[in-house]
């Protein structure tokens, strides 16, 4: 009976699901540069990252004075999209802003 299947089939794949491992986690970095506008770095934090106007505000000084900053915490495929975001309104607008993934280190 239909029913039956698919209700058998559900506590597998929960039984399946509560042994996965999560996934490993990448932090996707902003990097300065001389001449991306710092209101475009914003607007980019905003579009892309979901930031409010001061936390997008914030992450930009920061990158802009130390040089890099992260902009968020995501799977790699989550992360990997954000950075091409990221790199097609960059490069709409000729600004050699630069995005970069790495692990993030563990909690
Ligand atoms: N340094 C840039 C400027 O002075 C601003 C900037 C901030 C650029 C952050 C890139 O990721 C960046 N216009």
């Amino acid at each position: 009976m239909a029913i039956d299947t698919d209700t058998h089939r559900d506590t597998v794949l929960d039984r399946q699901q509560s042994k996965l491992a999560p996934p490993p986690m990448y932090q996707v970095v902003m990097l300065n540069d001389d001449y991306t506008p710092m209101e475009f770095v914003v607007n980019v934090l905003r579009r892309v990252f979901g930031k409010s106007e001061e936390e997008a505000a914030h992450i930009m000084l920061k990158v802009h004075h130390e040089g890099r900053g992260v902009c968020g915490v995501y799977p790699r495929d989550i992360a990997a999209t954000r950075i091409e975001m990221v790199m097609q309104l960059a490069q709409a607008r000729q600004h050699p802003l630069q995005c970069i993934m790495e692990p993030a280190p563990e909690a």
